[in-house]
């Protein structure tokens, strides 16, 4: 909870508001609040919104706020906006099973209880080459495994999101092999890096970033960062992932972000931010998303080539 880590972002860098919003067309959704709120971001009393726009192309914006991948609700970038709100979060709780010494089902309400909630300003980038800047609110996924008690013979982390095909309409299609299922290596979980989001701008989740409750793993692709998770697993084997089931030489089980090693078929040297238009200027990737410094360590001799 007290993990301080090399924070070069500040909410001058946080993708502005109204444009990490207006991607999702949810401003009609979550009302006044939301428009409100576009131009308070505020920081140490100093308004940043400012800055946070510089460079910003209001004519290209619009094809920046469509952008959401949660392929239970459409393939399509806008897909998840239109129809995420079909999708029930309360009640909710987390089935935390496997290796561990207090498996249940965990009422949200309950964890939400046993934790600390704090606000991350993390990188984001997706395998599709897009990046942002998102305010996260949650808490060390550490944390809830420390409440259920991870047993000595683990040594990874599946998680499951809700399938539920009569409110998610992406369902109905093989796109993926549903439930969406993720995993990590146990130390890759434990990392104080890893977090479970319940919130962003201080606000709970928006259904369509995954609400309630969402994976976010800041130095891995976005792919990994699992939606709307109702199952923990614990297990000595390392579990099967969706997009690795899908296409395993294009997606790894380990994925994360290295500008030296390409997709097959593009390139993962550079971004695009969003929020800068149409025409804004690719940047370079960073690795392990600018978050070498905390968790290289974890994959000392390994080859980030054959474990990409
Ligand atoms: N269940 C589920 N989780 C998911 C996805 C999905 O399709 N289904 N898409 C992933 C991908 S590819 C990305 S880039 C991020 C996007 O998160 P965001 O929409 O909150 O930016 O969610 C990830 N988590
Ligand atoms: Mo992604």
């Amino acid at each position: 909870m007290a993990f301080r880590w090399k924070n070069d972002l500040t909410h001058a860098d946080v993708t502005p508001r109204d444009v990490f919003l207006n991607r999702r067309q949810i401003l009609a959704g979550l009302g006044a609040g939301a428009a409100i709120g576009a131009g308070a971001v505020i920081a140490g009393g100093m308004p940043t919104q400012a800055s946070a726009q510089q460079g910003l192309t209001p004519n290209s914006l619009e094809d920046i706020t469509n952008y959401c991948n949660y392929y239970e609700f459409g393939t399509s970038k806008e897909d998840p906006a239109k129809h995420a709100h079909q999708l029930t979060t309360a009640p909710w709780s987390v089935k935390i099973d496997g290796m561990v010494d207090r498996p249940g089902d965990y009422a949200l309400d309950e964890i939400m209880s046993a934790m600390t909630i704090e606000e991350r300003i993390y990188r984001f980038r997706c395998v599709e080459a897009w990046s942002m800047v998102v305010p996260w609110n949650g808490f060390e996924l550490a944390d809830l495994l420390d409440l259920a008690g991870v047993q000595s013979g683990a040594k990874y982390v599946a998680f499951e999101t809700v399938y539920r095909p009569e409110e998610m309409p992406g369902t109905r299609f093989p796109v993926l092999d549903w439930p969406y299922v993720e995993g990590l290596r146990l130390d890759e979980a434990m990392h104080p890096l890893t977090m479970m989001a319940t919130g962003i701008y201080g606000k709970p989740l928006p259904n369509q970033n995954g609400a309630p409750l969402r994976l976010v793993v800041p130095w891995k692709y976005g792919f990994k960062s699992i939606k709307s998770v109702v199952r923990i697993t614990l297990t000595d084997t390392q579990p099967p992932t969706s997009w690795n089931k899908a296409n395993g030489r294009e997606y790894g089980f380990y994925s994360n972000v290295n500008p030296e090693v390409d997709h097959p078929r593009w390139s993962q040297a550079t971004e695009r931010p969003l929020g800068g238009g149409l025409f804004s200027r690719r940047k370079p990737t960073l690795m392990f998303n600018g978050y070498e410094e905390e968790v290289a360590g974890l994959y000392e001799g390994m080859d980030l080539r054959a474990n990409f």
